[in-house]
């Protein structure tokens, strides 16, 4: 049987409300044996899940605060155990108070991410819904918070099982076919089973490149400033951020190394990316610098060429425009418009005038950036966010992918049977249903205290 864990589950700061808890057996008797019932009763004489006022006293029966608690009973808690939990004041040393007292009592500190695991192990959560807990409190935009809401809410578990259910019967037919070895299977089935491959094979497709999306939603959206040296990319970066991250300088050539920060803009998370200014030099190191902002460039979502207005237009800028045109976006910004207007831009060009000096314009990208990228997004849950489910999912598709071929060519239904039999094995790694104990260390390992 598990021991009983408790944890401060409230960040270490100054706040109105500071939250311990605690699951396992002995998360009851714990907390009645240091919180007592304004009202005489125990806490216990109230019905589960009820909020109830009382004094939290240390060994000695001294009062730390004037607190809620309330308690679960297995398996109706999110641990799947009997859990409680102590509201007091968000005093950090009140919650180090208690819970040391709590340790009094026979419980220990929790791990990172050991509720979560606890929930998963007892089959409250599938991993997919655990690792969309960790991207919730890991959340940075709402979009973020609304994907991982969706997979929490199992929208992602219910397109994976769905497939998973197909493969079953898949498997069963053919084991049908296998153990009768005279009867031929159905060409007219055969027709069949191989259209169910193929659908399930483009389904998974699908959802493994969701993964490029859903990673911009948790990592950023690359976002690369481009334009030649001196045209202002370091100080729009400084203006975003609001604090002089990359040096400025009036010479040419200041920034030359690619300086990479995340930021909100638009309620859409960027990762910004200041280059070098792109321009043929003989100076080893900008070359160097050029290149990677090159690099930088053929990576990003988005380009923001910044073109300087108080200069005329130049055959570097125009280079630099087509080079951007190749992202996916691309937004020109005219930089400077607190000095004299002196570019000339083509008339079927769109750009934004912007003064990271005075921060005019600034709103302007923001609205622009905003309804190009935030809630652009699919049905809610439905976009894979980390490595490990997008890798088992691409080889859940590539294996059905390769059974549906094999089936066409006319091989026998036990080769097939491998491939099929591979996929579901990769869909149960994603679920957790079949997971080592390596991974899910690993995963929860990620999680904060408490959670
Ligand atoms: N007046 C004015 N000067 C700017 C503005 N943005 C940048 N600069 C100046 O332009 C020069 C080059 O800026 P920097 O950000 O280093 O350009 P980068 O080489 O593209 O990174 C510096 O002297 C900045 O102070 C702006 O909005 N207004
Ligand atoms: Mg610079």
């Amino acid at each position: 049987m598990a021991d009983t864990i408790a944890a401060i589950a409230t960040g270490p700061v100054r706040s109105a409300i500071g939250i311990l808890r605690l699951s396992g057996p002995e998360s009851v008797p714990a907390v009645s044996a240091c919180f007592f019932p304004l009202s005489g009763r125990k806490l216990t004489d109230y019905p589960p899940g009820r909020l109830v006022l009382g004094t939290l006293r240390d060994e000695e029966g001294s009062v730390l605060d004037q607190c809620l608690a309330t308690y679960s009973r297995a398996p109706h808690s999110y641990t799947g155990e009997d859990t409680a939990e102590i509201q007091c004041h968000g005093s950090p040393a009140v919650l180090a108070a208690g819970l040391e007292t709590l340790f009094r009592r026979g419980v220990r500190q929790a791990g990172p991410g050991e509720f979560t695991r606890r929930a998963f192990l007892n089959g409250q959560l599938d991993l997919i819904q655990a690792e969309a807990v960790a991207d919730l409190i890991d959340a940075q935009t709402t979009d973020a918070a609304r994907n991982a809401a969706g997979q929490l809410g199992r929208v992602m578990t219910r397109k994976i099982q769905t497939i998973a259910d197909d493969l079953v019967d898949l498997l069963a037919h053919f084991h049908v076919v296998l153990d009768y070895p005279d009867e031929d299977i159905d060409p007219f089935r055969e027709e069949e089973i191989i259209q169910t491959l193929g659908r399930n094979a483009r389904a998974l497709g699908l959802l493994r490149d969701s993964y490029r999306r859903g990673r911009q939603l948790t990592e950023g959206i690359p976002c690369a400033i481009v334009g030649r040296p001196n045209a202002g990319k370091s100080s729009l970066l400084n203006a975003l951020l609001g604090y002089d991250r990359a040096i400025v300088t009036n010479v040419p050539g200041t920034t030359r190394d690619t300086v990479e920060e995340r930021c909100v803009l638009g309620g859409v998370l960027l990762r910004l990316i200041d280059t070098a200014g792109l321009r043929e030099t003989e100076d080893l190191v900008e070359r160097m610098g050029v290149e990677r902002s090159r690099a930088a460039l053929a990576q990003a979502e988005l380009a923001l060429v910044l073109l300087d207005g108080s200069q005329p237009l130049t055959a570097e800028d125009e280079a630099i425009l087509a080079e951007a045109a190749k992202c996916p976006h691309r937004l020109v910004l005219v930089s400077k418009s607190d000095l004299p207007h002196v570019l000339a831009l083509p008339e079927e060009l769109e750009w934004i005038t912007i003064s990271a000096l005075t921060g005019q314009g600034l709103d302007l990208l923001e609205e622009s950036i905003r309804s190009r990228f935030a809630r652009q997004l699919p049905r809610q849950g439905e976009m894979l966010t980390n490595a490990r489910q997008a890798e088992a999912v691409g080889r859940a598709a590539e294996a059905l992918q390769a059974a549906a071929e094999a089936l066409e060519c006319g091989l026998t239904p036990d080769a097939v049977l491998t491939d099929v039999e591979g996929a579901l094995a990769a869909l149960n790694e994603v679920t957790g249903k079949s997971v080592t104990e390596e991974v899910t260390r690993r995963i929860f390992q990620r999680f904060c205290v408490g959670k």
